[in-house]
């Protein structure tokens, strides 16, 4: 009786999650194209505001690890052995890691410049030593015309060069991304583009073996996104013009810096610069 029940429970479930599935796979076709007329580019910086947070050094947790050795091995970066939560430049409050991306009014899309059609540069996140790098990392497997995936050509790689194993657990939104853990032996690699749909936030990857071990991957169905460098700016070129859109942002530490909603702004064709201050407290 309780196995029955528990089956038909079960059963209720997957067709919830199937309905909601198909939904937003309709919600995706239906997207229009958005207006807009010539394009601008979009640059800008992002900052903290006040005192940023003090470095989390990783070091006397990787000596209590048995893979200390390779954790902490002469040629681990610096950026390998601090927590990379918050990287912020000392000298110019510079926020690093910071992902700002260009949201079409729901139920539209932007046009795809023709310059970033193709994208045949393959991502890669390694794990050298006790350590995801790039912390941050934002891969784009299709762009939409006439409402339809085409793809890019991008693809993405997950290595394992260090010497010791890892795995990669990856967790998203379950209705996209229903996420996979994927051991990875050392001196190892895994291509994950056909793992991966596009959802609003970023998936999250982890290692099991190393739980300090993390990582962020956003996937886009448009190239209108930049992650800030170390001194906190960023650049977005070929943006579509004379629309108001919303310039989102999203940070690991604090999670959107422009509100859920994004900050509205209407790109003109040439330069636009957008500041934005973010803190922590
Ligand atoms: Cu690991």
């Amino acid at each position: 009786m309780r196995r029955a029940m528990s089956s038909v429970i079960a059963a209720a479930v997957f067709a919830l999650l199937l309905t909601a599935n198909l939904s937003f796979a309709q919600g995706d076709k239906k997207r229009t194209l958005l207006p807009t007329k010539g394009f601008g580019s979009l640059t800008g910086k992002v900052t903290y505001d006040g005192d940023p947070p003090a470095e989390v050094n990783l070091v006397e947790l990787m000596k209590k690890h048995a893979d200390k050795d390779c954790c902490l091995a002469p040629k681990a970066k610096d950026i390998e052995k601090i927590d990379p939560t918050w990287k912020v430049d000392k000298k110019t409050k510079g926020v690093a890691n910071v992902m700002i991306w260009i949201k079409a009014p729901i139920g539209t899309y932007l046009e795809t410049h023709p310059k970033l059609k193709v994208r045949k540069e393959q991502l890669v996140i390694d794990q050298p030593h006790c350590a995801f790098l790039p912390r941050m990392t934002a891969f784009q497997p299709y762009y939409l015309n006439n409402g339809t995936e085409v793809a890019t050509g991008q693809s993405i790689l997950v290595k394992n060069s260090a010497v010791v194993p890892h795995n990669i657990r990856a967790t998203g939104n379950p209705l996209r991304n229903p996420g996979f853990n994927k051991n990875m032996p050392p001196m190892t690699e895994i291509d994950i583009s056909a793992d991966l749909k596009t959802q609003p936030l970023p998936i999250s990857l982890q290692c099991d073996f190393h739980p300090w071990m993390a990582a962020k991957l956003f996937v886009f169905d448009h190239p209108y996104y930049a992650i800030t460098k170390a001194d906190g700016t960023f650049e977005i070129p070929f943006v579509p013009a004379g629309a108001e859109v919303s310039i989102m942002g999203w940070h690991e530490g604090i999670g959107y810096t422009n509100g859920n909603m994004g900050k509205k702004m209407v790109i003109k064709a040439g330069a636009n610069t957008l500041e934005v201050k973010i803190s922590n407290k």
